[in-house]
């Protein structure tokens, strides 16, 4: 990996992140969904799309039953057949997504007022979503449990260090709440109706009384849940290539889906060592995991 401003990546993201820097031009009326690894990006996406097309499907022929919610909504990053200029050619309002800390987004993101939504997670249950990940993906290369997570306490991790990524959007999303919202995987978890509302809200697009009592959040959460979305044989089986021929298999974005799983991979006294070095490097930040 290589160590640019500040964050661990392999050279072929460092590429596209280069690329991305150079041609994407963030518009106003743009909301990017924004998370560092293994934090829930294709939960947020699924419930971005559906939160945000809802008046136009009903939920027995909706889009996210029949397409991976990683394919409905683009990266900024990591071009679609080696193509970046393909997001200029989408409409306004455009949905997008990044795993790019704030400070690589181009400079104008900020200045351009869109929207940014970042969810962050228990490093430790990312860090073990992420193994998984990087054992199936890099066949060959199989990295040890305890290596990796020595590895990404120091971080040196993919986008690493965590907390880094996790402090600048905090950060963003304290100075301009009305335009950051700030979620964490593990209230999603524990109150997604709740949120799911909340973001609507933030959108711009609140639940109407109607739809509230219509039950159209509990119907969105649903849909998005991850017992749903992995179930579906769209997401079970077919593949992607993604940078550098990367093939990932769509189901390889489901895995359990729960707070906690960490406790089944590593010892408490990593846990700790690991909840130690992140609440240092948070203190005084008012963020807590
Ligand atoms: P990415 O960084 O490659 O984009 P991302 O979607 O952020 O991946 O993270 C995948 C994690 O989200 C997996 O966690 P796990 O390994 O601990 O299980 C995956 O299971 C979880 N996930 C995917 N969809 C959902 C969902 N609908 N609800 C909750 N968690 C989900």
């Amino acid at each position: 990996m290589i160590l640019y401003k500040n964050y661990w990546f392999r050279p072929s993201i460092i590429e596209s992140i280069l690329r991305a820097q150079n041609s994407f031009k963030p518009r106003p009326e743009d909301t990017i969904i924004a998370a560092y690894l293994k934090c829930g990006t294709t939960w947020l996406k699924a419930l971005f799309f559906a939160v945000t097309n809802r008046s136009q499907y009903d939920f027995d022929h909706h889009p996210l039953l029949f397409r991976h919610p990683q394919e409905v909504l683009p990266f900024i990053e990591v071009p679609i057949q080696g193509n970046l200029t393909y997001l200029e050619t989408l409409p306004s309002p455009r949905l997008l997504s990044t795993h790019m800390p704030l400070s690589l987004l181009p400079k104008s993101t900020v200045s351009s007022g869109c929207r940014i939504v970042y969810m962050c997670r228990d490093p430790k249950d990312a860090f073990v979503s992420w193994w998984y990940f990087y054992n199936k993906v890099h066949i060959g290369y199989h990295i040890d449990l305890k290596t990796a997570f020595n590895m990404f306490s120091e971080g040196f991790s993919d986008h690493g260090p965590c907390w880094g990524h996790y402090l600048e959007y905090w950060r963003e999303s304290i100075a301009r709440s009305d335009k950051v919202l700030f979620l964490k995987y593990e209230d999603m978890i524990l109150e997604p109706i709740k949120h799911v509302i909340r973001l609507a809200l933030f959108l711009g697009a609140p639940f109407s009384i109607r739809e509230e009592e219509d039950g159209v959040p509990e119907q969105l959460v649903r849909l998005c849940s991850f017992e749903k979305l992995s179930s579906l044989p769209e997401n079970q089986t077919g593949r992607f290539t993604m940078l550098a021929n990367t093939v990932i298999e769509k189901s390889w974005y489901f895995r359990k889906g729960m707070v906690g799983d960490w406790a089944n991979h590593i010892s408490m006294e990593m846990g700790r060592k690991l909840d130690c070095i992140v609440e240092e490097k948070l203190k005084g930040s008012g963020l807590v995991l």
